[in-house]
């Protein structure tokens, strides 16, 4: 089989972001995610940037327009017109019915990793003119600025200086092995019985279960059933995520560059990246020499090695980077003959080459590690990473997530965010 231009890559991915787009943003993929998902956003505008910034700028804008009072972004803003397509939808949530909700749109209640000032960033550069004259930045920095004070003030729950996440959703690695003891404690008995609309979708081997779902949607009744208050001092699933840490310290370090941009002190947002990235050293497990997550209650770690724990790669000055990266070339990761990086080591117990996190390779998480790779001095792997990522999306046109070591394409198809990092790659394969 001859293999495709580069031309013609680029075309198949441009194709699926236009008929993602839905006029203000860009959904995760017609079917099974019909509506605007946070961190979904942010990856798609880095790709949709070399398409048209116009558009990647209005992507992160709708976003941010959905933004809470207390600052919060919300995990997804619901598109009142696909309502019962996806569960749980804007009936379960009526976040018009919480104080300080979006007045603009109906949306969840819980958030997903704060990629964006990181996003907001890398399409203001793609085209800095269009940028300054729509005040891109200008409009977009004090939405940051409140997105991160909810993070780092209220989500502080473990008083260890990291954020803790209160669903599985939130580290947007939902079906991770990483969340298992804790939800291990969670009734899989919601209140009101669910649906469960991505079955028709995806296969159920590749999803998570329906006992997963039920624990998911006891958590999601509590919170929204507290107004979706972070002050609930019995809710039972408070973890501290490497991921989620590492990605907020990295647009933290986007902020600074931001705020130099528009004229504003950018050193807090330094010290704030800084401390983050010393925090994180709480979730390194020196036996398996990786971070990994923790009990923000107790500190305890989670002794498993998933691909949440190699993102901190994305920052300068981590402390274990060399040992880190070690394990990432490893059996457990690429030294197992993966093309993309696990999303469970294939080393591990849990490890389950199908199943939703429990071991397949998403192409958000690769493209992370890809940039880490290169913070960390290692060109190398960053680019048989993204050769991998350019190879690996167009067979089984753009899918969600492959096999780490065979590349079979899995989950659903022409998925946004795949069509984004290909062209974010061929972009950055083009520079001189
Ligand atoms: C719940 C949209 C989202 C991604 C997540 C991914 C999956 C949703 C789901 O899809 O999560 O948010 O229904 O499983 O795990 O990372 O943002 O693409």
């Amino acid at each position: 089989m001859t293999q495709p231009s580069t031309s013609e890559v680029r075309a198949g991915a441009i194709d699926v972001l236009l008929r993602n787009w839905r006029g203000d943003h860009t959904v995760p993929a017609s079917g099974l995610y019909p509506h605007q998902w946070s961190w979904d956003s942010a990856f798609i505008a880095f790709g949709l940037r070399h398409v048209s910034p116009r558009r990647a700028r209005l992507e992160l804008e709708t976003l941010l327009g959905a933004q809470w009072t207390d600052g919060r972004i919300p995990q997804i803003v619901f598109d009142p017109a696909k309502g019962a397509e996806y569960s749980p939808g804007p009936s379960f949530w009526r976040s018009s019915e919480i104080p300080g909700s979006s007045a603009v749109a109906s949306t969840a209640g819980f958030v997903q990793p704060a990629v964006h000032a990181w996003a907001a960033l890398a399409v203001h550069e793609s085209d800095p003119d269009g940028s300054a004259q729509a005040r891109f930045l200008e409009r977009a920095y004090p939405r940051l600025v409140a997105w991160h004070a909810y993070l780092t003030q209220r989500r502080d729950r473990g008083g260890r200086g990291l954020i803790s996440v209160l669903h599985p959703w939130e580290p947007g690695t939902d079906n991770s092995p990483l969340w298992d003891a804790a939800l291990g404690a969670v009734p899989a008995t919601p209140r009101v019985p669910f649906d469960r609309p991505d079955l028709a979708h995806a296969g159920p081997g590749e999803r998570p279960t329906d006992r997963d779902y039920g624990r998911y949607y006891w958590l999601a009744e509590r919170y929204r059933d507290h107004d979706c208050d972070d002050r609930d001092d019995a809710y039972p699933f408070l973890m501290e995520d490497p991921l989620s840490n590492a990605l907020l310290a990295r647009s933290e370090l986007a902020l600074a560059s931001i705020a130099d941009h528009i004229g504003v002190d950018p050193a807090p947002h330094r010290a704030r990246a800084a401390d983050l990235t010393v925090a994180l050293d709480q979730l390194w497990d020196d036996e398996l020499g990786i971070h990994t997550a923790a009990d923000a209650r107790t500190g305890e770690l989670v002794p498993v090695a998933t691909v949440n724990g190699i993102v901190p790669l994305v920052l300068p000055g981590l402390r274990d980077a060399d040992r880190l990266v070690e394990t990432l070339t490893g059996p457990g990761f690429l030294g197992s003959g993966a093309r993309l990086v696990p999303s469970t080591a294939v080393t591990s117990d849990a490890y389950d080459p199908r199943r939703y996190w429990r071991g397949p390779a998403w192409f958000n998480t690769s493209w992370l590690v890809a940039e880490g790779a290169c913070v960390q001095n290692r060109p190398d792997i960053a680019s048989a990473l993204r050769g991998a990522i350019v190879e690996l999306a167009g067979p089984g046109d753009h899918p969600e997530y492959v096999g780490p070591v065979d590349g079979a394409p899995h989950g659903t198809r022409r998925f946004s965010w795949t069509a984004a990092l290909v062209l974010d790659v061929l972009h950055r394969e083009e520079r001189p």
